[in-house]
């Protein structure tokens, strides 16, 4: 049995080509419905603005990337929308909250900013999140070495994620009390899996409000789960199962959340058919629902003169025939090393590639105070320099890595790619794999991780790669640039097409359409 079998799964299809309405949201028609009468509560570890002082010491905003903002931006055309989120700067700090415009128009969402102290911050978003769940969730714990769970551990998690936790709760709680409307809480990601159950305590069990948790990264079989001691673990589970639906970027997310529930929860009564778990007297439904690219507004980005001026420059700059291309994070989940390890199996295998092709690397920092990410540039760093000493020469550096955060320069290069690599480890979709397609200009080739979500929609139009494999990525590699124009063309169609029907908008709508066919 899959989720897919799940009676309302079927009214959940994509909503292809159509037309947006006034409000910029495609015509989804329960959005209205389902927003008309209820109030809007995103909460998440990162806003949607954060602000900061210029150099005259006057106050500036910058909108966060990403299309959930933009997809946020139309539903608060519908509905009151509130965020609530960790303050990222002095300034967000001093902010509090108030209502911004996020698209420049006169709708408005309440941006509320938290302020834990420094200490509480840092064991919730470094100690917590991101050295133990987003190791534990991409499967990459070392566990004959990393990680230990010591006192530190400990400290992390009740001084940090739990009191972050709360801090979350007791704020949505006082916003759905002060709503005049039921709320609908729309909870992001592996930072507040605690939210949930928190929530539920501090609000009175007849109140009328609905609570969702998106999951935005891979969600392991149950062996991965079974490496957190216990407490961790029932906490996390106890905590998600309170919500009413929990969604993930894949099917088989989706049905591994299922199975660590039935594995470590005896008394939930888990049902695979139907994707729900009834638990301490209360049904969570379970469901995927892959997020997508904001297709209009990176078309309009691709288009603009910044990027074309980005473009130019990266042509100026790297003269090769041909350009590998890949855009990440910094993150050992994205498998970097490896990647240029297989670029330097190219060149041995096929040197005819010599002096023809480059391989240009942007590489975003990330994560930098843990302390396995620095080690990780590091490595990356020295794995590059071991391919450009043994291939290149004063006229050719085979591998160039460009450093920094600049978004039209990433967009510029995924314009040019003649083959795309994206050989994550694990990855709970891969919105690169979604936006170098949109927007390239070459009819290159996506040579893409089956452990990505993106490889469950554009595995027909991809280069398939097992991501420890560097034989068979350095092969994919040939076969990309050495692939005739007509099949290039024909996958690059497909991806193209692919990507386009299906926006950021609905991943929203399909959220709000299972709200309403739940009856949630
Ligand atoms: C997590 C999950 C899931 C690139 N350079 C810059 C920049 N980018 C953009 C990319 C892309 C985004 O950042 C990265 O998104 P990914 O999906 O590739 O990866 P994660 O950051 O790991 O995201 C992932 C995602 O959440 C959404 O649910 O798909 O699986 O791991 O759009 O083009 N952005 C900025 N500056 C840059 O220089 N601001």
């Amino acid at each position: 049995m899959t989720l897919r079998d799940v009676e309302s799964y079927s009214a959940m299809k994509l909503i292809q080509g159509q037309p947006q309405d006034e409000t910029g949201m495609q015509d989804c028609s329960l959005i209205e419905e389902i927003l008309q009468n209820r109030s809007l509560i995103i909460a998440s570890n990162r806003g949607p603005i954060s602000f900061q002082k210029d150099e005259q010491g006057q106050m500036e905003s910058k909108r966060g990337g990403g299309g959930l903002v933009t997809a946020l931006t139309g539903l608060a055309n519908l509905t009151e929308a509130h965020w609530i989120a960790c303050a990222n700067t002095d300034e967000d700090r001093q902010w509090q909250r108030g209502p911004v415009s996020l698209d420049g128009s006169s709708n408005t969402v309440d941006v509320q900013f938290l302020a834990p102290q420094a200490a509480a911050y840092e064991g919730y978003y470094n100690g917590i999140a991101n050295s133990l769940l987003w190791f534990l969730q991409h499967s990459m714990l070392d566990i004959s070495r990393n990680p230990t769970i010591d006192r530190k551990t400990w400290q992390d998690w009740k001084d940090g994620y739990v009191a972050v936790n709360n801090l979350f709760a007791q704020r949505i709680a006082e916003q759905v009390r002060a709503s005049r409307r039921p709320s609908l809480v729309m909870l992001q990601d592996y930072h507040l899996y605690l939210v949930p159950r928190l929530l539920r305590s501090l609000l009175p069990p007849r109140m009328d409000y609905t609570l969702m948790h998106f999951v935005h990264i891979p969600w392991p079989g149950s062996e991965d789960w079974g490496m957190l001691p216990p407490k961790m673990r029932l906490a996390i589970l106890d905590g998600l199962l309170a919500a009413d639906l929990v969604g993930f970027q894949t099917r088989e997310d989706g049905l591994n959340f299922l199975r660590t529930c039935e594995s470590f929860l005896p008394r939930a009564y888990v049902k695979f058919k139907y994707g729900r778990v009834w638990y301490r007297n209360h049904m969570t439904h379970v469901r995927d629902f892959p997020i997508s690219i904001d297709v209009d507004s990176l078309r309009e980005l691709a288009d603009s003169a910044e990027v074309g001026a980005h473009r130019h420059s990266l042509l100026e700059e790297h003269t090769a025939q041909q350009l590998i291309v890949r855009v990440d994070r910094i993150d050992p989940s994205k498998n970097i090393v490896r990647g240029f390890r297989a670029f330097g199996e190219l060149l041995e295998m096929h040197p005819e590639h010599l002096e023809k092709v480059q391989f240009l690397a942007l590489l975003v920092p990330s994560r930098l105070n843990v302390e396995l990410y620095q080690q990780y540039l590091a490595e990356l760093m020295a794995a590059a320099g071991e391919v450009n000493v043994k291939y290149g020469n004063s006229e050719w550096e085979p591998i160039r890595i460009l450093t920094g955060e600049n978004y039209p320069r990433a967009v510029a290069a995924l314009e040019l790619y003649n083959v795309l690599v994206v050989n994550s480890l694990a990855d709970g979709m891969n919105l690169v794999a979604k936006e170098g397609p949109l927007v390239n200009r070459r009819e290159g080739v996506l040579i893409l991780s089956e452990r990505t979500g993106a490889f469950q929609q554009l595995e027909a139009g991809a280069l398939m790669v097992p991501p420890l494999d560097i034989y068979a990525t350095a092969e994919a590699m040939h076969q990309g640039l050495t692939m005739p124009e007509a099949e290039r063309k024909e996958k690059a169609a497909l991806l193209r097409s692919l990507v386009e029907g299906e926006d950021i908008v609905d991943w929203l709508c399909l959220q709000l359409e299972a709200i309403a066919h739940l009856g949630l």
